[in-house]
Order: C-alpha cells, then structure tokens, then sequence
C-alpha cells in the first residue's frame, strides 16, 4: 500500500507543497464529520452573489484556519471569501480554492467535493503554472485525485485517516458522457450544435449539478464537463481561479483537455479573483470537437 506521504515523496515534491497537501488532505476527516450539523443554508451570499451554505462557510473558515496557523502559505483565495487573504509574504505558495463545490446537493446527500490549487508565488497566475492541483471528492468513499504536475493519481481515505493509493497515471480515456450546465433554452448556437452532435453520436447524459462529481465521472469513464456562455451570462457560471484552473489542471495532466470553447483556459492570467469563464473539459476529442465548431 502506497500512502499519500509516500508519493509525495517518491515523487520528488518540495516538503513545504507536500505539507500543505497532506494538511488539507486530511481536512476531509472533519468536514465529512461537519455536514450533519450544517445541513442549512448560511443566510449569506458570496463574492459571486450565490446563497452560501452553513457548510461553504464552515469549510471555508476551518481550511483557512488551519492553512493560517501553518505558516507554509503566502496567500489563499477562495469561492467564499471577497479577496485574497495574505498571511505571509516570505512563505513560497498561494493556495486557491472552492472549500465545498457542489453545496446545493448537501440537503440532498449527493457527491460534493474540496477544489485546491497551489501555485509558487502570487494567487493570479495561468492555471498552466500549478504546481499542484487536486480535489477530495464525498462519496461512498472519500478520494483525493492529486496532481502535482507528473500523472494523475487517486487516493482513498482509509478507516484510520490515511489516504492509500487507488490508482496511478490515471489517464482520461474519450467517451460519451456528456454533462451540460445551464438552460437548452438560453444555449447559444454554437453550444446547441456541440450537444446535438454529441447525441447524434450516442452521447449519454449524466449531470448532477456538482461540477467535482461530474468531472471526475468524466475522469474515469470519458467524456465532457460543460458550462457554457448563455446571453445573459456571457462568461457561464464556473469561476477560472476555483474551479476552472485546478480541474482544468488535472485534466491535462490525465490526457484530456479544457477549454472556453475557443483555446485553453489554462493560458488566461486572471484579472480578477472571481473571474468567470465558460468551461469545457474531458476528453481531448470532445474539447477539440467545441473549439472546431467554433472555428468554423
Ligand atoms: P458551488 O457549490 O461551489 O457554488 O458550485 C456550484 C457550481 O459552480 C458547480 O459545482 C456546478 O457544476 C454548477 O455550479 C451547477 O450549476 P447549475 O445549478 O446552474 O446547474
């Protein structure tokens, strides 16, 4: 068995990235043992203007606490918080996360997960820059799905709290599983086409509404995430620092690919913490089949 620690290690990772990773990691332990008492909704919005769960709050105010008192981090941006938080500047990385993506399915008892990136130096940075991206996602099992920039690899969380390697070099085969956000009524022309030509090809829905579960079914079987633009919202929904960069990030890594529909979201600098950006990402065919679509 194969421990997260000794990954980290064998793969040659810097202590201070590894610390941090095993420090969040095992964040999961409390946060699945926080949903019972936080099944609400916090009566707050966040930066986005979406209502935040008890449970994006909590997550939100332990991860940071915890990243605080390391003194390992520079800086943390999160989906819950206004503005970056910089705890020290002589520390070497910045953390960015979503602390619970998919908080709408809590009530519901669905697959919600924990998005992290963590860059060398400053938040705002291309997600190409990453130099370690993963998320734990609360399933019948608690997994990691790590990257730190060689392969793809899958952890579960074990009864006495240790993460053991599930898989390794995990890579994105293409399949035809297809998960799209937003109304068909407000899908503009050229994402109508993806999805028809998609389904014209045997195509299978599959979408939950939280982005972590439905990417990592995409991970494992093939296929493509999708949160298009819509009129109303030209940049989509999904948030490029949180959670388009990380996944994104992981994506590449496991063979596939992620894009807004015209070039990879992993070359944009981000301007703005809360920036949005349209979003697709899965297996290189279905991200090369949305940028041709649009080139045409
Ligand atoms: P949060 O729970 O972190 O706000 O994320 C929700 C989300 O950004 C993503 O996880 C989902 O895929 C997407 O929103 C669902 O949006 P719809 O409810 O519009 O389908």
């Amino acid at each position: 068995m194969t421990t997260l620690q000794e990954y980290l290690k064998n793969s040659g990772v810097y202590e201070d990235l590894s610390k941090i990773i095993i420090l969040i990691a095992e964040q999961a332990v409390p946060i699945r043992a926080a949903f019972i008492s936080n099944q609400s909704y916090a009566g707050s919005t966040n930066a986005s203007g979406e209502q935040q769960a008890a449970m994006d709050t909590w997550s939100d105010t332990h991860i940071t606490r915890m990243l605080a008192r390391s003194g390992l981090v520079r800086a943390v941006a999160s989906e819950e918080q206004n503005d970056i938080t910089t705890f020290s500047s002589a520390a070497k990385y910045s953390v960015v996360m979503d602390p619970l993506d998919g908080s709408s399915l809590i009530s519901v008892n669905l697959c919600v997960g924990t998005i992290v990136g963590i860059y060398d130096g400053d938040v705002l940075q291309a997600g190409k820059n990453l130099k370690a991206a993963f998320y734990m996602l609360y399933g019948p099992m608690t997994t990691l799905t790590l990257t730190v920039g060689r392969g793809v690899a899958i952890f579960a969380l074990n009864t006495n709290g240790v993460y053991q390697l599930l898989e390794d070099n995990v890579k994105m085969p293409e399949g035809n599983l297809y998960g799209s956000g937003g109304l068909r009524t407000e899908w503009l022309a050229e994402h109508t086409k993806y999805i028809a030509e998609i389904e014209a090809a045997g195509g299978k829905n599959r979408y939950s509404g939280s982005f972590v579960a439905d990417f990592h079914q995409v991970l494992k079987y093939g296929g493509v995430y999708a949160y298009p633009p819509t009129e109303k919202s030209p940049d989509g929904k999904l948030r490029l620092v949180f959670e388009a960069n990380p996944i994104g990030f992981i994506a590449s890594q496991a063979g596939g690919a992620v894009s807004n529909g015209v070039s990879s979201t992993l070359a944009i600098i981000p301007t703005k913490v809360h920036q949005r950006t349209p979003i697709y990402v899965g297996s290189r065919g279905m991200i090369e089949a949305i940028e041709k679509i649009h080139r045409a």
